[in-house]
């Protein structure tokens, strides 16, 4: 039974897109008999599966609170457990699954297999477990996670990986998700596919191990790109910048990532094992931004570090009468989250001490915008300090801002002076978007839904003397005769019969629709000819410095948070994005996609490679 699924796309046919995933789905579920004529058919059929639902039932604020602390996910010893250490080619015949060589292994570590002290090694377990609580007014429930440990053995669901740019990092990803998920549930509570693949947004990182959608496995399945099923697959993030060819070394410094995360990207159902809660923080360091306040070496930034260094991830989540989660995976407009969770806890509190902190803010979808204002208890706008947007130190940070915007899957990262505070004052993450289906974000209206209380609760056990520096990270912008030299492709999104297209086409995993040379630089034209809908652009790999911006054909200004370099393009309704982006140090298999995770699991992707 061990065969490849044969995810063979026609890209000539519509109805085509995603039938086998969604078999897979169906078959598990037994929800086949209702839903697969009105998905495997045409878009008249396709409407029957609509399921109209109410909204989440009522939740009291402000009962359940977030740890005061992340607790980092801890090394693991893989040169003692019943497994080998990592190795450069997959290690088939001790269960992993069939994946292609990790490249330039050996220029990082010299030898087939791994020796101690050459990396970092950290051990996840994709798992289920029933005892989730999103609110204390919901019953405990099933949600899976990826799971590890921390320093004292401890159990943590989707922890935080602290990494550093030099020190490369392997994470062994086990599968343990149950194979018959979803058996006897309905379409609504059945969702998620229990093959993953692992995508750590927007790391370096050589294709093999960048979480390609057509790479998910499990003990008994594996997707079209790889050649094996597996127990576990090791992913090689080598934390090297951008440049390494140009520059040696470790690349060019200037290219440094911070705030990353890891989910799922399994091909068609990204959307609902997200949901399920596979997503979790990578924070990335380097001597800048190294992660120290009381770091010495002059070059440090010294930003507030490490617990005040504190990531928030957002997901707009739907509960049906009996407070239990949700998820339509067959719906093309997917299923838009009323509840939104903040580190997997619906309206929680977190207590903070009178000084500064770095708050990292990330939108984990599935299709929810905000624009998020810190509001006191009168609803009177609070400033603070925006300094990275997708994990990017910009080039000097902007202060007195008021608003954090993000598209799916973007990221702010913000520093806000709670000593300007009297203890126990109350302040509000507050979503002033309103948004009322999975299309886009409408107006911004005040006051919003406060969604975070965060209560100025202590004073620091030591004076503060984290600092926020006039010059963060420069940005290498191109040359204009890099721009002149640059190749253009254009790339449009829109809806097709139902389901979402780039250039008329749905995505097809096994065939690039762009060969790229390693080393080179394009221009991408990323258009949205809709009045009505927004996409949140994603391109793997590398980061891209947004060149002009034009709405309905008119030059618009690009947002002082966004001239840094990017990893998410939203394109708003007939807007169009012109981007430069270098294509450097690795080959194979990489993707673009729309990151509303629904678009994306019904087909607004593209696969492109790069090729020697
Ligand atoms: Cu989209």
């Amino acid at each position: 039974m061990n065969t490849a699924e044969q995810t063979d796309r026609h890209d000539e046919s519509i109805d085509a897109a995603s039938h086998q995933s969604r078999r897979r789905f169906l078959k598990l579920t037994g929800t086949a008999m209702i839903a697969a004529p009105a998905i495997l058919t045409s878009r008249r059929s396709r409407a029957q599966a609509l399921i109209e639902l109410p909204p989440s039932p009522p939740t009291t604020p402000w009962l359940d609170e977030l740890p005061s602390t992340i607790e980092p996910l801890s090394q693991t010893n893989l040169f003692s457990g019943p497994l080998p250490p990592p190795q450069g080619e997959a290690n088939t015949a001790n269960g992993e699954c069939g994946r292609t060589d990790h490249q330039r292994w050996s220029e990082f570590f010299g030898a087939p297999v791994i020796q101690p002290d050459q990396a970092d090694l950290y051990e996840l377990k994709a798992n289920a477990h029933n005892d989730h609580v999103f609110h204390p007014h919901y019953p405990p429930q099933l949600a899976w996670s990826f799971e590890g440990r921390s320093s004292n053995g401890t159990v943590l669901y989707n922890p935080t990986i602290f990494a550093r740019y030099g020190q490369p990092v392997i994470v062994r990803l086990h599968n343990n998700l149950p194979p018959s998920h979803g058996a006897g549930g309905t379409q609504l509570t059945s969702f998620g596919l229990p093959e993953i693949s692992m995508h750590l947004h927007n790391l370096h990182t050589p294709s093999e191990s960048d979480g390609f959608p057509g790479d998910y496995f499990s003990e008994t399945k594996y997707g079209p790109t790889l050649k094996k099923e597996g127990k576990f697959k090791d992913h090689f993030y080598p934390n090297v910048y951008a440049g390494l060819d140009e520059f040696g070394g470790i690349g060019d410094q200037r290219e440094g990532l911070g705030t990353l995360w890891y989910h799922d990207h399994t091909l068609d159902s990204t959307a609902p094992n997200a949901q399920r809660g596979l997503a979790g923080f990578y924070l990335l360091y380097d001597d800048l931004d190294s992660g120290d306040e009381h770091d010495s070496n002059p070059n440090a930034l010294r930003l507030p570090s490490h617990p005040y260094d504190y990531p928030l991830k957002f997901q707009d989540l739907r509960f049906d009468a009996n407070g239990i989660h949700i998820f339509d995976q067959l719906n093309p407009e997917g299923t838009l989250g009323d509840k939104i969770a903040v580190n997997g806890k619906i309206q929680p509190v977190l207590r903070v001490a009178r000084r500064k902190y770095r708050l990292r803010l990330l939108n984990a979808g599935s299709s929810r915008f905000y624009e998020f204002y810190l509001v006191n208890g009168a609803n009177v706008v609070q400033q603070f300090t925006y300094i990275a947007n997708d994990g990017n130190l910009l080039p000097s940070p902007i202060t007195n801002m008021t608003r954090v915007r993000l598209g799916v899957a973007e990221r702010a990262d913000i520093i806000v002076d709670f000593s300007r505070y009297p203890m126990g004052t109350q302040l509000y993450f507050t979503n002033r978007l309103q948004q009322t289906d999975t299309r886009g974000p409408k107006k911004v209206q005040a006051p919003g839904t406060r969604i975070l209380k965060i209560i100025v609760d202590h004073e620091p056990t030591e004076v503060d003397i984290s600092q926020i520096p006039n010059i963060l990270r420069p940005v290498r912008r191109p040359t204009s005769d890099e721009i002149a030299a640059a190749p253009v492709r254009n790339w449009t999104f829109a809806r097709k019969s139902g389901l979402w297209t780039i250039n008329d086409r749905l995505f097809n995993v096994k065939s690039a629709r762009a060969t790229i040379s390693k080393g080179s630089a394009e221009i991408w034209n990323l258009s949205n000819p809709s009045g009505g809908w927004s996409h949140p652009i994603h391109i793997h790999f590398e980061e891209g410095i947004i060149l002009n911006k034009f709405v309905d054909g008119i030059a618009a200004p690009i947002p002082v948070h966004e001239r840094g370099r990017k990893d998410v393009y939203v394109l708003g309704p007939n807007t169009r994005l012109r981007v430069f982006i270098r294509f450097r140090d690795f080959t194979g298999k990489y993707i673009m996609h729309c990151h509303n995770t629904i678009h994306e699991d019904h087909a607004m992707m593209v696969r492109w490679d790069i090729k020697e």
